[in-house]
């Protein structure tokens, strides 16, 4: 079963058209335009299941959420760990803030399944359940769920389950 953090925080009713920012992109290799389509991919997904909508903005005074990669400290009180571990994290409503582990090996685009890396892993599959945090949800119990509170490397897991749908449905 999904969950929710502690209060059931949410984004108000009356902001239901959210905008997100790329903030912090010169630490990770892949090109800028091949991030912006993971992201709108994995927003999209949210946005079928619920009256939700996600548009990418340049100005990132005004992002509801704020999207960057970082190594290591990076002014938080949680620091990235280097390969593996903590991958990416997010707030909850409505602080807005996603951020990826920089030393992680993305995949963008290209399959992860056929990686020859063992530690490569699925942008997309990640962005999904972060943005899920964003929205609200915690960990969900059931392991297919996008929302669940752990993944395989070199899998990729991008499709909203009925629990994920339920969880987001109830809260907007
Ligand atoms: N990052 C954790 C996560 O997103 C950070 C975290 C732990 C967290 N507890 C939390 C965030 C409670 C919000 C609320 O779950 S992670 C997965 C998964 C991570 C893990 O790097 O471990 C994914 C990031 F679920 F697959 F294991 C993305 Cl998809
Ligand atoms: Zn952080
Ligand atoms: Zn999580």
């Amino acid at each position: 079963l999904y969950a929710y953090f502690p209060g059931n925080p949410t984004w108000p009713s009356w902001k239901r058209d959210l905008t997100y920012a790329l903030v912090s992109t010169s630490a990770v290799s892949i090109d800028t335009s091949v991030l912006r389509t993971v992201f709108a991919r994995a927003f999209g997904r949210w946005s079928a299941a619920t009256t939700l909508t996600f548009t990418e903005t340049d100005s990132v005074s005004d992002a509801d959420i704020q999207i960057g990669f970082y190594s290591g400290d990076h002014g938080d009180e949680e620091p990235f760990d280097g390969v593996l571990g903590t991958l990416a994290h997010a707030f909850s409503p409505t602080d807005g803030r996603f951020h990826l582990d920089a030393a992680e090996q993305w995949v963008a685009d290209g399959d992860v399944t056929q990686a020859s890396s063992n530690v490569a892993v699925d942008l997309e599959s990640v962005a999904v359940h972060e943005i899920g945090h964003l929205l609200g949800l915690g960990h969900s119990s059931v392991e297919e769920a996008i929302m669940y509170p752990t993944i395989k490397t070199k899998t990729r897991k991008v499709e909203l389950t009925s629990d994920d749908v339920d969880g987001i449905q109830n809260l907007y």
